[in-house]
C-alpha cells in the first residue's frame, strides 16, 4: 500500500481513517482543533482527530502519543525499541550551538535601510547611489562580556551588528556604541576577552568587569584607556538599545567607479536621542527585569513605534588624515565630528521582530568581511583580524561552511559559484558541470566579471616584515582627556563613581594603584576623586610614552548635550491605590498620550482599582514587581487612604524613595505626603517634584519630562558628590 505524504495531508496516511476526537462532558469547552481528555497520569491530554494537524515524528510518523513512552508493563522498563521517545530526547539533547565567545547576549530584529543622500560621487556601491532605494537590513544589539543568560544592564560595551542584504550581496557593518576599542592589535583580543570574562577558577563574576583580572589587564595596557573612559561613562548602561549610537570603529575606504579611494568612518545616530540609567538604577533594573532591554525594543516594534537611526559618514582623504594628530588606522581614536562632520545619508528603521529567535537572531552570521563593490577595508591591522575570526567563529558556532544557506544569512542576489557539499547543503546546484574553467558552453555554469566584480583597492604596500606597534600610534591619553573634558559635569561625576566602584571590587591594592596611575596622564582631578573615592593616597602618574595633548571638547560626546527633544517612547509608572483621583488619572494619560510616550499603572493588587469616580482600572504591576526602577518618570497618586495603607509598605517606600535617589521626574497627588515621609523625602520639595492639581499640571509634567533627569538633585542624594571637581 502506498504510503506516501503530501504537504497538504502530512501526518495522514492515505486510506486511513483519522481516529474519533473523544467526547468532552456536555458543555466544557469545545476546541475545534482538539478534544482535551485526561491522560493515565491525570494531566491534560489534547488529541486530535484532523490529520493536518496531527504531530508527527521528524520522519513524518503520526505520533498517537506523546506523554507515554513505551513500557513492558506500566511501570517499566521502557523500551529501547521506542523511537518515537529516542528521536525527541536526541532532537532536544542537541538544541544549543555554542554561545558567541563573546556578544553571547543580543537581541535582534529586522528592518529597511532607504537612502536619503547618494555617495555615488565617492562610491560605486548600489546600497549608498540611489536616494529613496530601500534596502532589507537584520540588526543585533548585544552586550559583550555575559554568557548567554546573563542581564541587560550590565556595564558593558553595546554591539550594534547591521546586516544589509544588498542587491550586490551582504554588507555587515559589526559595530559597538562606543567609536573606539581597547586594543590596536589583534593578537591581543583573546587575552583582553579572557580578562573581562568570569576567572577561570570560579567562573564569576558574571558579566561585568568590576574584578581583579580585569583591572589588571587595562592597567598594564596604556591603550585601553580612552575605550575605558567611554566604559566608565554611561554609555555603557543605556536606557534601551533605542538610545544608542553605533559605530563603526575602523576606517573603511569608498572607492568610486573610476577606483578612486576615501576614506570613511560609519556612525548611526538614534532619532530617539542618547539615553542612559544611573548606575544604582542599572543593578536594580537587573533584578527586577533582566530582560529590560529586550523586552524594551521587542515592545516598542509590536505597538509600531519603530525605532530609527541616521547612518552617518565621515568621509576623508589622504591629505586629511596627515594632518589629524594621531593614526586614523588606529581603533582607539576617533575623528572628532568637528575636524570631520558626520553626513547623514540614510534612515534604518527597525519594524519587525523575529518569528523565532533561535532561526535568526541566534544564527544571524556577522562578518567584517562582508562588503561590496565600491567599499573596502582600510589597512587598520585590527580590522584585518576580525576579518579572519568571524568567518571562523561561524563555522565553530554554526557547524558548517553551509551557514551562508541559512535563511537569516542567505544573500537576497542570486548566488552562483561552485561551492558544494558539506553538512547541511541547502542550495545544491544541478548539472554536470561543478569546475571552471570549462569548455561546456552555455552549461558551463557562472563566469568571473571582470566589469562589475569585486576588485580590490590597489592600495601600495611596503615594508619589512616585523612584529612591531607603529610609532603613531603610541599617544594613548590625549583623546582620553578629551573625552572626559567633553562631558559635562555629572557626567563626569558618573564617571568618577564608576571608577570607585569597580575598583572598590579589585582585591589588590597594587591593581588599583596602577590604575590610578593613567588618570593621572589623563584628568588630575579626576584622579585625586577617584584616590579619595578609593581612600587611598595618589600614586605616580604612569609613564606615557608621549605628552597629553590639550584637544579640544566635543560636544557630540556627551549623552546629555544630545539626549531626546521629548518624553516620545518612554514610560511613565502611575501608581494607583482605591479612591485615586479619576480626574487626574484621565488627564495624565492623556498628557502622556500626546507626547507619545506610554503609561503602565501599578497597583497594591494586580486585579488594579477603583478610582474615586467608581471607574475600575487594571493594573499592569502589583507594586512588588513594578519598582520604579522600570519607568522613566513616575506619578504617585493615591488616595488619602491609599497612601496611609502604602506608608507602612516597604515595596511602596522603596518605589518612592528610589525614584527619588534616582532624579526622576515626580507628579504627585497632594494625598501622598503620607507615604513621601514615611519613605524620608525630604520635606522641600525640589524642581522635580510636580504636585498634580488639574490637568494643566500634567502638561507641566510631561515637558519636564523631557529632560532626562532633574540632575540638580544628585549633587544633595550623593555622598560622593561632595568630591566632585568644581
Ligand atoms: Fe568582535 N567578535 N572582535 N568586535 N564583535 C565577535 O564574532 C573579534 C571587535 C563585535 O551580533 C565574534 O560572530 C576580534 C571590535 C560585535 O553576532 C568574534 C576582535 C568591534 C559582535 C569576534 C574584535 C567588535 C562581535 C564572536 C579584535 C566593534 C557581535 C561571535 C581584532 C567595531 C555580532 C561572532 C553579533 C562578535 C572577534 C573586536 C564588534 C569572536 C578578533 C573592534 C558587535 O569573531
Amino acid at each position: 500500500m502506498a504510503t506516501t505524504k503530501t504537504p497538504q495531508s502530512a501526518g495522514k496516511l492515505k486510506g486511513e481513517t483519522p481516529a474519533k476526537a473523544p467526547t468532552l462532558p456536555a458543555g466544557a469547552d469545545m476546541p475545534t482543533s482538539y478534544a482535551e481528555q485526561q491522560g493515565s497520569g491525570g494531566e491534560t491530554r489534547q488529541t486530535t482527530s484532523d490529520p493536518a494537524l496531527t504531530m508527527t515524528t521528524q520522519q513524518g510518523i503520526s505520533v498517537a502519543d506523546d506523554q507515554n513512552s513505551l513500557k513492558a508493563g506500566p511501570r517499566g522498563p521502557t523500551l529501547l525499541e521506542d523511537f518515537i521517545l529516542r528521536e525527541k530526547i536526541f532532537h532536544f539533547d542537541h538544541e544549543r550551538i555554542p554561545e558567541r565567545v563573546v556578544h553571547a547576549r543580543g537581541y535582534g530584529a529586522h528592518g529597511v535601510f532607504e537612502l536619503t543622500d547618494s555617495l555615488s560621487e565617492y562610491t560605486s556601491a548600489d546600497v549608498l547611489g540611489t536616494v529613496g532605494q530601500q534596502t532589507e537590513t537584520f540588526v543585533r544589539f548585544s552586550t559583550v562580556a555575559g554568557n548567554k543568560g546573563s542581564f541587560d544592564l550590565a556595564r558593558d560595551v553595546r554591539g550594534f551588528a547591521v546586516k544589509f542584504y544588498t542587491r550586490q550581496g551582504n554588507w555587515d557593518i559589526v559595530g559597538n556604541n562606543i567609536p573606539v576599542f581597547f586594543i590596536q592589535d589583534p593578537i591581543k583580543f583573546p587575552d583582553l576577552v579572557h580578562a573581562v570574562k568570569q576567572e577561570p577558577d570560579r567562573a564569576f563574576p558574571q558579566a561585568q568587569s568590576a574584578h581583579d583580572n580585569y583591572w589588571d589587564y587595562a592597567s598594564l595596557s596604556p591603550e585601553a584607556w580612552h575605550m575605558v573612559m567611554w566604559q566608565m561613562s554611561d554609555r555603557t548602561i543605556p536606557r534601551s538599545f533605542r538610545t544608542i549610537e553605533g559605530f563603526g570603529v575602523h576606517s573603511f575606504r569608498l572607492v568610486d567607479k573610476a577606483g578612486k579611494s576615501t576614506f570613511v568612518k560609519f556612525h548611526w545616530k538614534p532619532r530617539q536621542g542618547l539615553q542612559s540609567v544611573l548606575w544604582n538604577e542599572a543593578v536594580k533594573i537587573n533584578g527586577a527585569d533582566p530582560d529590560f532591554h529586550r523586552r524594551d525594543l521587542w515592545q516598542a516594534i509590536e505597538s509600531g513605534d519603530f525605532p530609527q537611526w541616521d547612518l552617518g559618514v565621515q568621509l576623508f582623504d589622504q591629505e586629511t588624515a596627515d594632518k589629524l594628530p594621531f593614526d586614523h588606522l588606529d581603533s582607539t581614536k576617533l575623528i572628532p565630528e568637528e575636524d570631520v562632520p558626520v553626513r547623514l545619508i540614510g534612515t534604518l528603521t527597525l519594524n519587525r521582530n523575529v518569528d523565532n529567535f533561535f532561526a535568526e537572531t541566534e544564527q544571524v552570521a556577522y562578518c567584517t568581511q562582508n562588503i561590496v563593490p565600491g567599499i573596502d577595508f582600510s589597512d587598520d591591522p585590527l580590522l584585518h583580524g576580525r576579518n579572519f575570526s568571524y568567518l571562523d567563529t561561524q563555522l565553530k558556532r554554526l557547524g558548517s561552511p553551509n551557514f551562508t544557506h541559512l535563511p537569516i544569512n542567505a544573500p537576497r542576489c542570486p548566488v552562483m559559484n561552485f561551492q558544494q557539499d558539506g553538512h547541511m547543503a541547502m542550495r545544491n546546484p544541478k548539472g554536470r558541470v561543478n569546475y571552471e574553467p570549462n569548455s561546456w558552453g552555455a552549461d558551463g555554469g557562472p563566469r568571473e566579471n571582470p566589469e562589475i566584480g569585486f576588485k580590490s583597492f590597489p592600495a601600495e604596500v611596503q615594508g619589512t616584515k616585523q612584529r612591531i606597534r607603529s610609532e603613531t600610534f603610541a599617544d594613548h591619553y590625549s583623546q582620553a582627556r578629551q573625552f572626559y573634558i567633553s562631558q559635562q559635569k555629572i557626567e563626569q561625576k558618573h564617571i568618577g563613581d564608576a571608577l570607585v566602584f569597580e575598583l572598590s571590587k579589585v582585591e589588590r591594592v597594587d591593581i588599583r594603584a596602577r590604575a590610578v596611575s593613567h588618570l593621572r596622564n589623563i584628568d588630575a582631578g579626576l584622579a585625586a576623586t577617584v584616590a579619595d573615592g578609593l581612600g587611598m593616597d595618589l600614586p605616580d602618574a604612569a609613564k606615557a610614552a608621549k605628552p597629553t595633548l590639550d584637544l579640544a571638547p566635543s560636544a557630540k560626546l556627551s549623552i546629555i548635550a544630545n539626549g531626546p527633544d521629548s518624553f516620545a517612547g518612554r514610560k511613565l509608572g502611575i501608581f494607583l491605590t482605591n479612591g485615586s483621583k479619576a480626574a487626574l488619572f484621565k488627564a495624565l494619560t492623556e498628557a502622556v498620550t500626546a507626547e507619545r510616550a506610554i503609561w503602565e499603572v501599578i497597583a497594591p493588587k494586580i486585579g488594579g482599582v477603583t478610582l474615586d469616580d467608581g471607574t475600575k482600572v487594571a493594573a499592569k504591576q502589583k507594586i512588588d514587581g513594578g519598582p520604579s526602577v522600570l519607568y522613566d518618570a513616575v506619578a504617585i497618586l493615591p488616595s488619602a487612604e491609599g497612601a496611609a495603607m502604602l506608608a507602612k509598605d516597604a515595596a511602596s517606600k522603596d518605589f518612592v524613595s528610589d525614584a527619588f535617589g534616582h532624579c526622576k521626574f515626580i507628579a504627585h497627588s497632594a494625598e501622598a505626603k503620607a507615604l513621601f515621609d514615611e519613605a524620608r523625602i525630604p520635606p522641600e520639595r525640589d524642581e522635580g517634584f510636580f504636585p498634580l492639581a488639574d490637568g494643566k499640571d500634567a502638561e507641566g509634567f510631561i515637558k519636564a519630562c523631557r529632560d532626562l533627569r532633574f540632575w540638580p538633585r544628585e549633587m544633595k542624594v550623593d555622598l560622593d558628590a561632595k568630591s566632585v571637581r568644581k
